[in-house]
C-alpha cells in the first residue's frame, strides 16, 4: 500500500508514465492474491450482504477487491459487481441479492460527483431508508461524505478510510 502511494505521487507529478502505473497495479494484484490465503478468517457466516461496485466511469478496483476479501473473510456475503457500474446496475444487484448495505468505490475526483448523483437517485426512488451506503476511495474525504453527502442522502451514508473501517461499519450496520 505504501508503494502504491509512491506510484500515485510519481504519476501525479508527471514523473511516472501510465504503463508503469498499470504494471504496479498488476504487481499489487499478484501480491494480494499471494497473501489472501494467509489473511485472518473468522468462522462467522451470514452476517449480512453488501453489494460492492466501482462507480460509473471509474476503472480502479484494487481497493474494492481488497474490501471484498476482508469482508468475505469475516462472514459477510459480498456481491462484487465490478467496475464502471451505473447506479441502475447497483440497484438491480441490491434488489436481486436482498442487500443490507451498498458499498461504492471510486478514486477519481469525478467519481465523488457520481456518488452524489447515485445517492440522489436512491432518494428519488424512495430507497434511502432501505439501503445504508458506505463510500470509499482516495478522492473522498470524511468531511465530504459525513457532512455534505450526509445532508443530501435521506438514509445513512458513511465513509470508510480503508477496508478495516469498512469492516467495522459493516459490523455496526
Ligand atoms: C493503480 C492506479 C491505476 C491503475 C488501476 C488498476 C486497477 N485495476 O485498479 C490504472 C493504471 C488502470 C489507472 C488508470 C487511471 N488512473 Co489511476 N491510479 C492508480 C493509483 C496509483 C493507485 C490506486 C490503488 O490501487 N491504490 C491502492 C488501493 C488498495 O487503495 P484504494 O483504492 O484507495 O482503496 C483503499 C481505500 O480507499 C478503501 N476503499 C476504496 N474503495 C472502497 C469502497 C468501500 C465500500 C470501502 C469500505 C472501502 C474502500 O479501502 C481500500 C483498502 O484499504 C492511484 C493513486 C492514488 N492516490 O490512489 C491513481 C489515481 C487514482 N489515478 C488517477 C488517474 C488520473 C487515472 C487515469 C485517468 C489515467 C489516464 N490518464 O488514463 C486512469 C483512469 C481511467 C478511469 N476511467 O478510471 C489519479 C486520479 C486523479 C483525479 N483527480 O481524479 C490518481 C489519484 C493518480 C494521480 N496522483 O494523479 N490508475
Amino acid at each position: 500500500l505504501e508503494g502504491m502511494k509512491v506510484v500515485g505521487e510519481l504519476f501525479g507529478s508527471g514523473q511516472m508514465q501510465l504503463p508503469f502505473v498499470l504494471q504496479s497495479a498488476e504487481v499489487m494484484k499478484s501480491a494480494v492474491a499471494h497473501l489472501e490465503p494467509h489473511m485472518e478468517k473468522s468462522d462467522a457466516e451470514g452476517k449480512g450482504t453488501i453489494v460492492l461496485a466501482t462507480v460509473r466511469g471509474d476503472v480502479h478496483d484494487i481497493g474494492k477487491n481488497l474490501v471484498d476479501i476482508i469482508l468475505s473473510n469475516n462472514g459477510f456475503n459480498v456481491v462484487n459487481i465490478g467496475i464502471k457500474q451505473p447506479v441502475s446496475a447497483i440497484l438491480d444487484a441490491a434488489e436481486e441479492h436482498k442487500a443490507d448495505v451498498i458499498g461504492m468505490s471510486g478514486l477519481l475526483v469525478k467519481s465523488t460527483v457520481i456518488m452524489k448523483e447515485n445517492l440522489q437517485e436512491l432518494n428519488q426512488r424512495k430507497l434511502a431508508a432501505e439501503y445504508p451506503v458506505i463510500l470509499g476511495g482516495a478522492a473522498l474525504t470524511r468531511a465530504y461524505v459525513e457532512q455534505d453527502l450526509h445532508e443530501i442522502y435521506e438514509g445513512e451514508v458513511r465513509y470508510a478510510r480503508d477496508a478495516f473501517e469498512g469492516l467495522r461499519l459493516m459490523d455496526a450496520l
